[in-house]
């Protein structure tokens, strides 16, 4: 392997933020899940995690909100996981070990996608350790199955539900009629529509994560397509951006977040603000995080 040494003021490294952190002194890791093979419309999120990652190389490490530098406690981006070609079945199973590495090592993993499937992968590698599922997604994901397959981006909420807890999918503003007879009869499952979005909708969204350790999943969907228009199943009537950030901020406030994914970014040719947007998004998380966590002291304020 060529030796770098010497080289550290001239070169941007292909990862999150441009820094590159030893995976030791890190607290965060990034790993890319480029995975589309069940999208049922629009494949092309196999292309997210490297879109996502090269935006995020333009953005400033400081964070203006919060006043300080979340990098500072450690990004270590990962090389992009070998599932392209992968069933459904081997993607998860990939990912669960990737997922059950890092959170055995102590630190927060942060997916990005690629398919809202591989979130089951990141939920099988913490199994234990967490108590809530939260999804914020325009869609339910709630088939039993779909297209044939268990396994699949429309079923990944429902086969999550027979694992964890308690299951908490916010954002929603369309449902198959199969999808509504399984909830009816699923009791660990709580599903906010969009239609209730405000403060009792996030309210309540809150006081059920309220000190709960929780596995965070972010479809770029739940956004409103004119914000985030490059997307696998866009759904109009979503949430903004700021919407967003304040969901955000109020679960990562409430509960302990320990591992978390972006999935769904579908990159659009010539478009460059949606990568961004999504890039920004993971950072927020990583500022709240370290903010609401309190591991750390970079001086981030807890002003609002
Ligand atoms: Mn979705």
């Amino acid at each position: 392997m060529v030796s770098l040494s010497g080289l550290e003021g001239s070169i941007v490294p292909y990862s999150f933020l441009g820094i590159q952190e030893s995976y030791e002194d890190s607290s965060y890791v990034i790993v890319g899940v480029p995975y589309d093979a069940t999208s049922s419309w629009m494949p092309g999120s196999r292309a997210g995690p490297l879109a996502i990652i090269e935006a995020s190389r333009y953005m400033d490490p400081y964070d203006m909100e919060l006043g300080c530098i979340p990098a500072e406690a450690g990004l270590h981006t990962i090389p992009e996981l070998s599932v392209l070609e992968s069933t459904p079945e081997s993607m998860v199973d990939t990912v669960k070990r990737v997922i059950g590495k890092v959170i055995s090592d102590g630190k927060v993993p942060i997916l990005l996608g690629g398919e809202h499937t591989l979130s089951l992968g990141g939920v099988l590698g913490v199994k234990d350790g967490i108590e809530v599922y939260v999804a914020l997604d325009a869609h339910a994901d709630f088939y039993d199955d779909y297209e044939g397959r268990r396994i699949s981006h429309a079923t990944v909420s429902k086969r999550i539900s027979e694992l964890v807890d308690e299951v908490i999918i916010y954002g929603v503003r369309t449902l198959g009629w199969e999808e509504r007879e399984e909830l009816n009869s699923s009791d660990n499952v709580t599903l906010i529509p969009r239609l209730a979005h405000g403060d009792g909708a996030l309210g309540g969204l809150l006081k059920k994560v309220k000190g709960k350790r929780v596995y965070l999943s972010l479809d770029a969907d739940v956004l409103d397509p004119s914000i985030l228009p490059c997307l696998g199943t866009p759904e109009p009537g979503g949430m903004t951006y700021r919407d967003v950030v304040s969901v955000l901020r109020g679960i990562f406030r409430s509960a302990s977040v320990v591992a978390m994914d972006f999935v769904e970014f579908s990159p659009c040719p010539g478009m460059r603000s949606d990568a961004y947007t999504m890039a920004r998004l993971v950072y927020k998380s990583i500022g709240y995080h370290i903010l609401y966590s309190g591991e750390q002291d970079l001086g981030c304020s807890a002003d609002e």
